[in-house]
C-alpha cells in the first residue's frame, strides 16, 4: 500500500498534575462510577488485580518515549491528544479550572514542539461555563489547539442543559469540534452499570456518551448552534445502529407532543451535526454500515491510545474493505477538516 498519512483521532494523554487529583478522587468518599476505573488506574495497589499491569498511567503520562516510537514503527503520523477521562470534571470548579488551562498550556507546548505528529483538544471546566467559554477563546485563539473534549456528564448534568450553553456559543463561534468521550454513567444512570465490568468501556461508556448525544438531539441543542460540531468515539456509540428508531419514534413523540418540537429530525442532526470516530471498534462490518449509513464524510480513524494497542487498530484499517478514497477521508482527511490540521502539501 503507498503511504498513507495516518492521524489518529482520541489518543489519550495525561499530566502528572490530574494523576494526583484522581488519586485523591480515589481515596475520596465519592459515590461515583468512575472512581472503580480511577482507583484501578490511579491508585493501582502493586500486585493486585486490575489494570496496573497494562500500565495504563505510564501510556498517559508518556509522549516522547514508548508513545512516538510505536507511531514511528508502524507508520502513525500524528495522534490528535486529549487529556484522558474523566478530565477534570471530578474536580471542584476551580481545581478544574486551574488544571484545565495547565493541561492546555502543556498539551500546547507538545504541538508546538511536535507540529507532525502531534495536535490536541483542549480541556474546559464544564461546571463553571462562563470560564469554560473564556478558556476555550483562549486554547483556540492563542495556543492554537485543534478542538475541545469533554467526558459526558459534569455532575450529572448534560449539554442539553442551557446552564451549559456558553461553552457550546463559545465552541461554534471557534469552529471547535466537541469530542464527548465517555466517562463513568452519572449518578442517575449507574444503577445497573456498577456489576460485572459493565461500569467502563464494556458497555456503560456506550449507554453514557449514546444518552448524551440523544439527549442534545431530542432537547433542540442545534437548533440554538446550528452550526455546532459534536464527535463522539466507539463507531458513533450505538447511534448509527439505532438512528431509524430513534428518527421515527422522534417524530411520533413530536406528533404526539411528548416531545420538544424541532426544526430538523434527529437523522438531520445526527448527519449534519456529528461525525463519529472508530476507537475500539475494529470491525470491518460496523465500519461498512456506519459508512453508508451516515456517509463517509463522517467517520474519523482512532486507535484509543494507550486503552487500545495501536498495532491492531493500524493493521485493521489497512485491510479494512473500504476504496482507496474512503481509507485515505477516514485516516487523515476528514480529521484534518473538522480538526483544523493543516493538509500535507
Ligand atoms: C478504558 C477505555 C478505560 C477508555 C478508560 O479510562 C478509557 C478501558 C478512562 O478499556 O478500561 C476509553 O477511552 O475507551
Ligand atoms: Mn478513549
Amino acid at each position: 500500500m503507498a503511504k498513507m498519512r495516518k492521524i489518529a483521532t482520541e489518543e489519550a494523554w495525561s499530566i502528572p498534575e490530574v494523576a494526583a487529583e484522581l488519586k485523591k478522587v480515589a481515596n475520596s468518599p465519592t459515590q461515583a462510577l468512575d472512581k472503580l476505573l480511577v482507583k484501578g488506574i490511579y491508585d493501582a495497589q502493586p500486585g493486585a488485580d486490575g489494570y496496573d499491569a497494562m500500565d495504563f498511567l505510564g501510556g498517559l503520562l508518556d509522549v516522547q518515549d514508548k508513545r512516538l516510537s510505536q507511531m514511528d514503527e508502524l507508520g502513525v503520523d500524528m495522534h490528535l491528544l486529549s487529556l484522558t477521562a474523566p478530565g477534570v470534571q471530578m474536580f471542584d470548579a476551580d481545581t478544574a479550572t486551574d488544571l484545565a488551562a495547565l493541561a492546555n498550556d502543556r498539551m500546547a507546548e507538545i504541538c508546538h514542539n511536535n507540529p507532525t505528529r502531534f495536535a490536541g483538544l483542549a480541556s474546559f471546566a464544564p461546571h463553571s461555563p462562563k470560564r469554560a467559554a473564556k478558556e476555550i477563546d483562549r486554547a483556540m485563539s492563542e495556543l492554537k489547539l485543534n478542538g475541545l473534549i469533554v467526558n459526558s456528564h459534569t455532575y450529572g448534568e448534560y449539554f442539553d442543559d442551557p446552564k451549559f450553553w456558553p461553552i457550546l456559543e463559545a465552541a461554534e463561534a471557534h469552529d471547535a469540534c466537541i469530542y464527548i468521550h465517555p466517562r463513568g454513567a452519572s449518578d442517575t444512570l449507574k444503577g445497573p452499570l456498577q456489576d460485572y465490568g459493565m461500569d467502563s468501556a464494556m458497555w456503560g461508556y456506550g449507554v453514557e456518551v449514546g444518552t448524551h448525544a440523544v439527549r442534545m438531539m431530542a432537547g433542540g441543542v442545534f437548533d440554538a448552534f446550528p452550526n455546532l460540531k459534536i464527535c463522539i468515539g466507539h463507531m458513533g456509540e450505538a447511534v448509527p445502529f439505532w438512528i431509524w428508531r430513534i428518527n421515527f419514534m422522534n417524530s411520533r413523540a413530536q406528533s404526539a407532543n411528548r416531545a420538544k418540537k424541532t426544526e430538523r429530525s434527529m437523522e438531520e442532526y445526527f448527519k449534519d451535526n456529528f461525525v463519529f470516530t472508530t476507537s475500539g471498534v475494529e470491525d470491518d462490518l460496523a465500519l461498512r454500515y456506519s459508512i453508508d449509513r451516515m456517509g463517509i464524510d463522517n467517520v474519523l480513524w482512532a486507535i484509543d491510545y494507550p486503552y487500545q494497542p495501536m498495532k491492531p487498530a493500524v493493521d485493521w484499517m489497512d485491510q479494512a474493505p473500504v476504496t482507496e478514497e474512503e481509507r485515505h477521508a477516514l485516516y487523515h482527511g476528514n480529521a484534518e477538516r473538522i480538526f483544523h490540521i493543516k493538509p500535507l502539501d
